[in-house]
Order: C-alpha cells, then sequence, then structure tokens
C-alpha cells in the first residue's frame, strides 16, 4: 500500500449532522423559504450526493417549478456553504474519533494522503486545514474538479491518476454506498468506516468494514489492500 484516499464528508469528519444540516436549513430560512430538514430526512437525502443536486431533488418533491428552482437553488448552496464554514470556524465539525492518529501512523509508515471528495473545494480546504492541516494531502480533488458526483468514480479516478500510483496499491476509506461504489468503479480495495447515517447501507464488495478509526492501523490497511478484490 503506497497511499490511501480519503472520502471527508461522514469519513474523515463528522460534517453532516452538526455541519451541512444546520447550515442547510440556516439557508433555508435565510431566503425565506418555509423548508426545514430533519436528521431522519435529511439521513435519506444523503443518497443524493452533492448539496445543490439535494437541493434541486428535494425541491423538486415539492412541486418547485424548474426555473424556480434554476433560480434559487445556487444562492441557497452558496449561502449554505457561507454557513458550514462558519461553523467550521467555530469549531462544530468534529474529525471523526481516532482519525488524526490513522494519519499520523500512515504518513509515519510513509504512505501518502489524498482527499476524493463531492464536497465543494470552497468549504473543503479550510476544513481539512483545521482539523489536520491541509498540505498533508496531495492531491485533494473535490465537487469543483468532478462535477459528476459519486457514486461516479471520476473523483477517485481523479486522485489516482494524480497520484500516478497503480490502483492495486491505493486504498479507498469511505462512510457510504455511494462512496464505496464510486471506489469501487475506479479499481480500488475499499475499507468503509461506517457512521449513524450510514449504518444500513448496502456495504457489498467492501474490503473491510468497521464502525470506527478506533479500529484500524495501517499494517490491518496494508493487509486488506493486498488481498485480492
Ligand atoms: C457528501 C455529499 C456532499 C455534502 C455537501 O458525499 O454529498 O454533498 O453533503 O457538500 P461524499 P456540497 O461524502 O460521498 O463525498 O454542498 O459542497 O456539495
Ligand atoms: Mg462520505
Amino acid at each position: 500500500m503506497d497511499a490511501v484516499i480519503f472520502d471527508v464528508d461522514g469519513t474523515l469528519a463528522d460534517t453532516e449532522r452538526d455541519g451541512h444540516l444546520v447550515a442547510f436549513n440556516l439557508a433555508f430560512q435565510e431566503l425565506g423559504l418555509p423548508h426545514r430538514w430533519e436528521v431522519e430526512e435529511y439521513g435519506r437525502l444523503l443518497d443524493i450526493t452533492g448539496g445543490r443536486q439535494r437541493l434541486q431533488a428535494y425541491l423538486e418533491t415539492q412541486g418547485m417549478a424548474q426555473a424556480e428552482r434554476d433560480e434559487i437553488v445556487p444562492r441557497l448552496h452558496a449561502r449554505k456553504n457561507e454557513r458550514f464554514q462558519e461553523l467550521v470556524a467555530d469549531g462544530h465539525v468534529a474529525a471523526r474519533p481516532g482519525v488524526a492518529r490513522v494519519l499520523d501512523e500512515l504518513e509515519a509508515a510513509g504512505i501518502r494522503l489524498a482527499v476524493a471528495t463531492t464536497g465543494s473545494r470552497v468549504w473543503v480546504e479550510p476544513l481539512l486545514e483545521r482539523l489536520f492541516g491541509l498540505s498533508r494531502f496531495s492531491p485533494v480533488i473535490t465537487g469543483d474538479e468532478a462535477p459528476v458526483r459519486k457514486p461516479d468514480p471520476s473523483a477517485y479516478l481523479q486522485a489516482v491518476g494524480q497520484l500516478g500510483l497503480p490502483t492495486s496499491s491505493v486504498l479507498a476509506v469511505e462512510d457510504s454506498a455511494n462512496g464505496l461504489t464510486a471506489a469501487r468503479a475506479a479499481g480500488l480495495a475499499c475499507v468503509v468506516v461506517a457512521n449513524d447515517l450510514t449504518r444500513d447501507h448496502d456495504f457489498g464488495g467492501a474490503a473491510l468494514v468497521v464502525d470506527s478509526f478506533e479500529h484500524l492501523d495501517p499494517a490491518i490497511l496494508a493487509r486488506v489492500t493486498a488481498a485480492p478484490h
């Protein structure tokens, strides 16, 4: 194993419940819309990756006309991202327990760290900088470079391409079925670290499924990367 590519939302950090969900609801409120998402509904909406795509699909189900959606979704999304960045700056978005230690141990073992996320660069970079130090990850592929969101593999394909490594020596770490599908479609072994919002997903095809980084270390990750998959 020469490199590990990490997803961000739900994998490196608990971004959804305390971050994006709160920020989406603030954006609805600030633009005078009546919608508010509860955790349970938001968990289902996470099946649609990408904040803009999630808003489009949801507002369509609420009967909003296409022309109105096309006008309001970019404004809602920009507002959500601003509020999310404030939540990050105020310390409301935490790294998942144990992940910082795993990153330190991977680096100490000479393994490269990279990121492949469907999230927007405008908030991904400040989040990574605050929680871990941005410069440790290279490349950082975001939704800005991979506009077709997971489960499409394009974010992972770009990350592997920039690493310049064979897929057999690169591991993906994800938290969701969409992320797992994207990693597998890029030819990568994938470890799933499930969380409260993704625990019920179908993780068939994963090299390993755990519910915490506390159970992981570089030796375990290298073993599952080398195993046939
Ligand atoms: C996470 C997402 C993201 C975030 C919000 O998926 O779908 O859209 O909810 O990010 P994954 P943006 O963890 O599989 O990458 O609003 O910036 O799109
Ligand atoms: Mg995720």
